[in-house]
């Protein structure tokens, strides 16, 4: 285990939290960043224990993953998957490399011996000479749901198998009631200097771990200290139906809306710097105006301090920008 404090912690789920998670992996001494990852997208398929989002954070810092998708491992194969589906007789939907299953086995191999999965993380984090901690929000299987227009689907299926296209009625998030939390979070997150919401979807990759009373609490209690990143910018989400599962529960599909989502968790909050014409014109006035923007009036009226940077990650140099100005940040 680290002897190096952890300064800062990083909540983060699926791709775009990736990125700022190897952002601050490139730009700070990486022993010195914890980053918990959602595992309400873990799934069980073939009787193997798949972890999408921790595999996504491994894989990225590892510099293996499929770069362009954002997951699995770059140029792999998948001739293990294609007898799969006839000894299941059923096509896959779930696109599992050769390479990748190797993950599954070895991490179910794992925890069926009794290893705790944020053991079996820190494992293969050692394989792959990871130098940050890298945790899942809990030890348990609590898988996120979604009630929609099709019934009750896991996550995945709604996410990989529908393609996010039926409607989304209401979420249903595993650990609400009992997530047992891996023992080496608490006392970080007590002692970082910053916990980070990455620009992940809120409502699918942060909220499953923010759901759970135990983070909601503790980010509650330590509200000064917590910094999120709008994964929306003018309306719109780098990756994903984040604007969708916005508006298909009634809430204000916007960064202003992703600020009030996270209002009772943070205090400060960073924006893309396009986003104050963005909100100027959306109120018709010229970006000139005198008047405190919509944003920044919105944002005081939540206490909240807002900081605008460019936050579109479309390299590693941006993405250490991003990181290095969120490290800089005075809270
Ligand atoms: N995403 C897809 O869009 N299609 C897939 O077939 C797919 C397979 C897959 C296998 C392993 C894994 O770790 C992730 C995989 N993903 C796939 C990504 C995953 O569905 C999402 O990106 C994350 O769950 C989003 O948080």
């Amino acid at each position: 285990m680290q002897d190096t404090d952890i300064k800062y912690v990083i909540l983060s789920g699926g791709i775009g939290g990736a990125k700022l998670v190897e952002g601050f992996y490139h730009s700070m001494d990486p022993e010195q960043l914890m980053v918990i990852a959602n595992t309400g997208d873990d799934i069980i398929q073939y009787g193997l224990r798949i972890c999408p989002d921790l595999d996504i954070i491994i894989y990225t810092l590892a510099n293996i993953v499929q770069k362009g998708q954002g997951w699995g491992i770059q140029n792999d194969s998948f001739n293990c998957l294609s007898h799969l589906s006839t000894m299941y007789s059923q096509p896959s939907w779930f696109n599992l490399g050769d390479k990748d299953l190797a993950t599954h086995i070895f991490r179910t191999d794992q925890l069926s011996q009794g290893i705790p999965l944020s053991q079996v993380t820190q494992l293969m984090c050692d394989r792959f000479n990871i130098k940050s901690t890298i945790v899942p929000m809990a030890e348990d299987y609590i898988p996120t749901k979604v009630e929609t227009e099709m019934g009750m689907l896991h996550f995945e299926e709604y996410f990989v198998k529908y393609q996010f296209l039926p409607k989304l009625k209401k979420i249903i998030y595993g650990g609400t009631s009992n997530a047992y939390i891996p023992e080496s979070i608490d006392k970080e997150l007590k002692k970082c200097s910053k916990i980070i919401i990455a620009p992940s979807n809120p409502l699918l990759s942060i909220a499953p771990i923010t759901e759970i009373p135990y983070y909601s609490n503790i980010l509650k209690k330590y509200r000064n200290k917590v910094i999120g990143v709008s994964p929306i910018i003018q309306g719109k989400a780098v990756k994903g139906p984040t604007i969708e599962n916005f508006k298909s529960l009634g809430l204000d599909a916007s960064c202003i809306g992703v600020a009030r989502y996270y209002q009772k968790l943070m205090k400060t909050f960073v924006f893309d710097e396009s986003e104050i014409d963005f909100t100027e014109n959306l109120e018709g006035k010229g970006a000139d105006s005198d008047s405190l923007s919509l944003l920044n009036r919105s944002l005081k009226e939540m206490d909240i301090i807002g900081y605008a940077f460019d936050t579109v990650m479309s390299s590693l140099e941006k993405k250490k920008a991003l990181a290095k100005f969120i490290i800089d940040i005075d809270i």
